[in-house]
């Protein structure tokens, strides 16, 4: 499997959103061996004493969130835009054609991306967007993406979860035909019938995004910026991730969620264009091809 390290899983995330929350200062990177920490505090009198060594000022900035991802998905680049933000150290490992491979499918029988590999875990993995997001936000208390108190965060997991249930079936439904991606079986545009037919089916899902999309705004923002407040939550970057793929269809989004996916690239910054910009990317090139 090669491996990528991208360019800012060195560098951790775009300023304006780095800014780490609570214990999110370090919550990928291992904390410097006591005697190097030591070392980093003595006073200048004893500036003659050896520095910490070389090696072990590298193994802090090691790469400790292992992702495995697919540039063009948007489920996957709710997870890197998310690991940006949060300023993680992280190593991306791009996926592409080796998500069926058996080393991969032993670690995840879903055979999914992004996935992330963390030795605390009771299996050594964890795929599923939402639950990576929330599992890291957990484990190094990031507050400022996924608040603690319960109400608050109530309303980001059901926001997140009538996204994946709800609105990206739909998006899916009329997006994947376009972006030349495979559909669930069962699925008339994953079936045989006539082409008349998947592309009703296909137009049928793009009408109903309208009414979920709508929910997000009404509901779940609520007059605020953002689902999470004046902040972008991990449903925030969930939905505005998922917005993204609208473009492959020319998806007439309303003037709020242009404005919406606007004021969180704003926000996040490089943290969010970067991985949108592989997304985007792919849009463009699907767009480019000449049609079937
Ligand atoms: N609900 C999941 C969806 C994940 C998913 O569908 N991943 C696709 C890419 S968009 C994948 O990795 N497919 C590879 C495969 O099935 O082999 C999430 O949010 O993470």
């Amino acid at each position: 499997m090669a491996k990528t390290v991208t360019k800012s899983a060195k560098k951790p995330a775009a300023k304006a959103a780095a800014k780490p929350v609570g214990k999110a200062a370090k919550p990928a990177a291992k904390p410097a061996p006591k005697a190097a920490a030591k070392a980093a505090t003595k006073p200048a009198a004893k500036a003659t004493a050896k520095p910490a060594p070389k090696a072990k000022a590298k193994s802090a900035k090691k790469p400790v969130l292992k992702l495995s991802m697919l540039k063009p998905s948007v489920n996957n680049m709710t997870v890197r835009v998310f690991a940006r933000a949060a300023g993680f150290d992280h190593a991306e490992t791009d996926a592409w054609g080796n998500t069926r491979s058996p080393e991969y499918m032993a670690r995840n029988p879903a055979h999914l991306t992004p996935m992330i590999e963390d030795k605390s875990l009771p299996r050594g993995v964890l795929w599923e967007s939402c639950a990576i997001m929330q599992y890291l936000a957990n484990k190094h208390g990031l507050e400022k993406f996924y608040p603690k108190a319960p109400a608050k965060r109530a309303m980001i997991d059901s926001a997140m979860f009538y996204l994946i249930g709800t609105l990206y079936p739909y998006v899916a439904r009329a997006t994947y035909p376009a972006l030349g991606f495979p559909q669930y079986a069962g699925e008339v545009g994953h079936s045989d019938a006539h082409p008349d037919k998947k592309s009703e089916a296909q137009k049928a899902a793009m009408a109903a995004i309208a009414e979920p999309l709508e929910v997000f705004h009404s509901f779940f923002r609520d007059g605020k910026p953002f689902i999470g407040g004046t902040s972008p939550s991990i449903a925030d970057i969930r939905l505005a991730a998922t917005l993204e793929f609208l473009a492959v269809i020319d998806y007439p989004l309303p003037k709020w969620a242009k404005d919406y996916v606007e004021a969180i690239e704003k926000k996040l910054g490089k943290a969010y264009a970067e991985p949108a910009a592989d997304v985007r990317g792919y849009i463009a090139y699907v767009r480019s091809q000449p049609k079937a």
